[in-house]
């Protein structure tokens, strides 16, 4: 139909496009891309009405019918702010903007309290949901959040698994998401998850191409880069943080935490902690984070260990993470603010607990009275509203999870991995066998020497558990059988050395019976081995598949992703843009009668009202899906897949 509208223009028909046509007439080019665009999304909407759900995993039916309201936030004198025409108060982002890193760094630790960081849009999602979240929904409570966290260190947004998940499963470009939140959050700081010298991938790239993913990060909106790498390899970590350095980025360089420090002869001990921190401090940061990604951080092993950082280091600003796990964490992260952490993470109540941070509201109710956030305790409260409702619309992803584990100090599973592997269990109907995957997991740590368990070495863990398991292996039978039976990939990467040297080294002579001949023994870090990346031909080469409009993000995406992003690409020119559909209608089909409310661009709005589903062609294969779109009626032909 687009095609027919340009042909039968009357400039068109008058011969006369050769001329300006295409610069005079934008209106009518716009027309045709909105109607291209409109029957993109119809396609998609056909294609799940007739072959149900495109996103892997469990999809039920989401368990919302409408899209949830934006609480309204009320100012002191009890008005209610309109929080799209009200800038947001200034936040600690202006000081960053004003007064560079050091000089933010220097400010947040001269701050009298313990500032917080909600990691809702980012760690939260990724731990409870299997960060299925989408910058839709994002973007939705975005103007709320700028004006309710104002007073927030910084919000995590980006980074992490969000970037692979992003394009795979929810066909949307992370880098979009990224300048489209910026655009609505102005005063509050960005911080991303770095995994060292594997930006967000799972293992290491060239150093260019760290240095090229880190500078469009910090270009597009990030401010603070978590940088850590999964074995404690101050080399693997350098390679992050010094592309945050280049990039002009805050550095947060971190340590990993491992396993309950206080237990008798536990290999991380404080000595470990304190020479590695003595080591990040040598490479120069402008935080120090402490990460701990399974939630194992007692509140006495907080105290201790924070305790001893800030008696140690008086003027360098730390910062805490810590998941809730074993339901530890708001009495962890209260102890490490008394003991001198400058900013501790927590998650909007809806969004925390169990796998994820611990709730904001517990955290500053423990706090109250004794140390300052500067966080509006009633915005806070305001905004769960909204959370509440999405955790519904989102329950589908999420694990049955229904309380603490108290088996974590004992299998040490990080948080986002624990429900995952539950997940896994359940939908395999192996349930029943969760008790001895946990078992399995703890027993592969132990044959690989205890090591940091985090992306990408939680995964050769998990791995190997999942082997023992599917195999009937125990541990002995594992090292016996070690030079005939075939590994999992990640745990002969791992043996290789492409996640880095593990602290202690590797154990022997397992590393040499699983590797025999088949692949390589590094002692230094891999990206060394890596060529680094012609970007100029990179890009040449996607600009010549995919268009003209490829930037420095799409190289980047490529570089970390490039099939993920090969296919994302593909489903772009399918279905257009489906970050702009409304969650509920992404996920799960439309029912007959729906009316879909698309907002394809700021003042354009498509209304789509699904008809009909038509009788199966036989012979093509073919179903009609009948929509009405904008008032008018559609027929999109659509392969049942059944
Ligand atoms: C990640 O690397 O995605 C993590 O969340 C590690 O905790
Ligand atoms: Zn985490």
């Amino acid at each position: 139909p687009f095609l027919l509208t340009l042909l039968t223009h009357p400039v068109f028909i008058s011969g006369q496009y050769w001329t300006t046509f295409i610069d005079d007439t934008p209106q009518l080019f716009q027309m045709v891309s909105s109607q291209n665009r409109a029957q993109k999304l119809l396609h998609y909407l056909a294609d799940i009405a007739v072959n149900g759900s495109s996103i892997k995993g469990q999809v039920g039916i989401p368990r919302l019918t409408k899209i949830p309201d934006i609480p309204p936030l009320y100012d002191t004198n009890n008005n209610k702010i309109d929080v799209l025409k009200t800038p947001p108060p200034a936040g600690w982002r202006q000081v960053l903007l004003e007064k560079g890193p050091v000089e933010f760094a220097k400010q947040v630790r001269q701050f009298q309290g313990t500032l917080l960081m909600d990691t809702t849009w980012r760690d939260a999602h990724q731990s409870l949901l299997a960060t299925r979240v989408r910058t839709y929904d994002l973007a939705t409570i975005a103007p709320t959040t700028a004006h309710a966290l104002s007073g927030a260190f910084a919000l995590e947004c980006w980074g992490g698994a969000t970037f692979d998940v992003a394009m795979r499963f929810l066909h949307e470009d992370p880098w979009a998401r990224l300048r489209t939140l910026r655009k609505l959050v102005p005063n509050i700081p960005f911080q991303m998850l770095l995994r060292g010298a594997n930006g967000v991938a799972y293992s290491s790239l060239p150093d260019n191409a760290i240095d090229h993913f880190v500078k469009q990060a910090k270009d597009n909106g990030v401010d603070i880069f978590r940088v850590f790498d999964a074995l404690n390899d101050l080399d693997q970590l350098k390679v992050g943080v010094d592309a945050v350095k280049k990039a002009g980025g805050v550095v947060e360089a971190t340590l990993c935490y491992s396993g309950d420090m206080l237990a008798k002869g536990k290999k991380y001990n404080l000595d470990y902690y304190l020479e590695v921190t003595d080591k990040i401090v040598q490479m120069g940061t402008h935080f120090l984070g402490i990460k701990d990604m399974a939630g194992t951080m007692k509140p006495a092993a907080a105290k201790l260990l924070i305790g001893s950082i800030r008696a140690k280091y008086p003027d360098l600003p730390i910062h805490v993470h810590t998941h809730d796990s074993a339901g530890t964490a708001v009495s962890s992260m209260a102890a490490a603010a008394v003991s001198g952490a400058d900013v501790v993470d927590v998650a909007i109540n809806s969004m925390s607990g169990l796998t994820s941070q611990p709730s904001i509201n517990a955290l500053l109710a423990s706090l109250d009275g004794e140390i300052d956030t500067g966080i509006n305790v009633q915005h806070v409260r305001d905004l769960d509203a909204y959370w509440a409702e999405m955790r519904l619309l989102y329950s589908c992803f999420g694990a049955d999870l229904k309380g603490p584990d108290p088996e974590v100090y004992q299998h040490e599973i990080p948080g986002g991995q624990l429900t995952n592997l539950l997940f896994q269990a359940q939908q395999l109907g192996l349930g029943e066998q969760w008790a001895e995957t946990k078992r399995a997991y703890r027993e592969a740590n132990h044959l690989l020497g205890d090591i940091v368990k985090v992306t990408p070495t939680s995964k050769v863990v998990g791995d190997l558990a999942q082997f023992m398991v599917s195999n009937k292996l125990t541990s002995d039978d594992v090292k016996r059988l070690a030079n005939s039976l075939d590994f999992p990939d990640s745990v002969m990467d791992f043996f290789e050395g492409l996640m880095g040297q593990p602290y202690g080294g590797f154990p022997e002579p397992l590393r040499s019976d699983i590797l025999r001949n088949k692949r390589r023994k590094l002692t230094s870090r891999p990206g060394l081995e890596l060529a680094p990346f012609d970007l100029n031909t990179i890009r040449e080469d996607l600009q010549t598949r995919f268009g003209d409009d490829i930037d420095e993000c799409d190289v980047a995406s490529y570089n970390m992703y490039p099939k993920v992003y090969e296919d994302f690409q593909k489903i772009r020119e399918t279905y257009g843009d489906l970050s702009v559909l409304p969650t509920k209608n992404f996920l799960a089909p439309a029912e007959i009668g729906e009316e879909i409310e698309i907002v394809i661009e700021q003042g354009k709005t498509l209304i789509v009202k699904l008809q009909a589903i038509g009788d199966l062609n036989k012979k093509t294969g073919i179903r009609e899906v009948y929509f009405e779109l904008n008032g008018e009626m559609r027929k999109i032909g659509t392969l049942d897949r059944s």
